[in-house]
């Protein structure tokens, strides 16, 4: 399975800190040489876990450890693979590095170890991605997903997508072979039928694509809002902390902060902002394009106002700082509602940033106005997945739309369809595709 030319890669899987242990892995032709240079004994039994003294080049000892031995191709890698778990002190472990290197081991590049588990055909680019995103995950749903992920939940949702697929590619394919490229229209309707149904199966999967991104990226949220309505002190009351400057003069928070929070299993990035208006101070002018520049990116914008003065025709005024496309993702939110027997209109919700009085509410609001269920995510994914399966329904819908059912046209189309598919999973990739997944994971993984 190992190819000679390989390379035999060497990192810390555990991270450069200072810990109780620290693991340092080494994959490919090497490994079993190298082990045996590192430990001065032969290893024999792969899979068991053995306390060896470790070397440097020069035959003094540099710790004592756990051992394990891999043996292709029964690893995570596929590869001979070698685990030296050392005392964890940054020093050491950059000794058994060193050592590697002059036994001929490479410093892998991050993510080198998963991308050559997907290149020697263990696990799918989907699943590679699911291992990032365990190990990047932050709340229960996220790491449940991700775990999927790399069990093979989506794996398996795009293979029974791609089986529906290549069911209808055949009969094309056939139909091409025996009709002179016209098909019959009993066997057009079966075949629009087929069709229909396939961008139903794609539609759903796209729906739990879209779920699950939002469960795995969060949600992010910007508030907006005139100076000492209350943003950062909405901040501190969500983070149950003194995250942020709060002071009765207008104009104290001049930079973006961000903070995250947990809200029915969402992570939710909460942003606040220099509040708008206008202002001659240079720092704060360049806050309050940063506020502007914020909105962008957001998901939900709280247009925060002061429920004991905001006006319908305020509230007008202050939507103005929204740009157009962002005018669905507002929610108007009148803050001191504590200051007032009855509430303005204009608004979508009433809370007090200083209480904390209807703050669930407004959370509440915020997931719905994104379409969040409580319904789990049953994997992890990524934007390029849902732009892959978008491309994928598109032609298949055009497959559906083919002048007189053209077989050679709908073959085409499906053929297109199922490179999308293919690109999901990695069976079709390019170096840059592996270049933007892999080298965004950890060293050592
Ligand atoms: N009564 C009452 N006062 C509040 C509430 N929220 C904030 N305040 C007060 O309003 C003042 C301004 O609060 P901040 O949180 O600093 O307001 P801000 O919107 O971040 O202001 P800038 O950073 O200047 O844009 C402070 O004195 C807060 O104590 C609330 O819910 N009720
Ligand atoms: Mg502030």
């Amino acid at each position: 399975m190992v190819h000679p030319t390989v390379s035999t890669i060497v990192a810390c899987a555990t991270g450069h800190v200072q810990a109780g242990i620290s693991i340092v892995r080494v994959s490919g032709p090497l490994a079993s040489t190298i082990a045996h240079q590192l430990t001065h004994r032969v290893v024999t039994k792969p899979n068991h876990a053995v306390y060896r003294a470790i070397f440097d080049k020069d035959g003094d000892e540099i710790d004592r450890g756990v051992v394990v031995f891999f043996k292709s191709p029964a690893s995570f890698t596929g590869e001979d693979l070698l685990e030296v778990h050392t005392h964890g002190s940054p020093f050491i472990v950059q000794q058994v590095i060193a050592t590697c290197l002059t036994h001929g081991a490479v410093l892998a590049k991050p993510g080198e170890f998963s991308e050559r588990a997907f290149l020697n055909g263990k696990i799918d680019l989907v699943q590679a991605e699911g291992i990032a995103d365990l190990i990047a995950s932050q709340t229960k749903a996220q790491a449940t997903a991700a775990n999927a992920s790399v069990q093979g939940a989506f794996s398996k949702a795009v293979a029974r997508l791609q089986a529906s697929l290549t069911a209808i590619r055949t009969d094309i394919e056939a139909a091409i072979d025996f009709s002179d490229q016209a098909v019959s229209t009993n066997h057009e309707h079966a075949i629009q039928s087929a069709l229909a149904q396939l961008a139903v199966q794609g539609e759903a999967l796209l729906d739990q694509v879209k779920r699950a991104i939002l469960t795995q990226a969060g949600l992010r949220v910007v508030m907006l809002g005139e100076p000492n309505v209350g943003k950062s002190s909405l901040l501190n009351q969500l983070t149950q902390q003194d995250f942020a400057i709060v002071t009765d003069i207008p104009g104290t928070t001049r930079d973006t902060l961000r903070a995250r929070i947990v809200h029915a299993g969402q992570s939710i990035e909460v942003i606040d902002t220099a509040g708008l208006r206008d202002s001659h101070d240079p720092i704060e002018s360049i806050g309050i394009q940063k506020a502007i520049q914020a909105v962008q990116s957001a998901d939900v914008i709280w247009l925060m106002v002061d429920a004991s003065t905001a006006s319908e025709t305020h509230v007008t005024q202050q939507r103005k700082h929204i740009p157009r496309e962002k005018q669905d993702a507002l929610l108007i939110v009148a803050n001191k509602r504590d200051l007032v027997e009855l509430l303005p209109s204009a608004v979508d919700t009433a809370v007090s940033a200083l209480s904390g009085d209807n703050i669930e509410q407004l959370l509440e609001m915020t997931l719905e106005k994104v379409g969040h269920t409580t319904e789990k995510s049953p994997f992890s994914a990524r934007e390029r997945h849902q732009i892959a399966l978008e491309d994928f329904l598109g032609h298949v819908k055009h497959a559906g739309q083919a002048p007189g059912a053209m077989a050679e046209l709908i073959a085409e189309d499906l053929r297109l369809a199922q490179r999308c598919l293919s690109e999901i999973t990695g069976e079709f990739h390019s170096e840059d595709l592996l270049d933007a997944i892999f080298r965004t994971f950890c060293l050592g993984k």
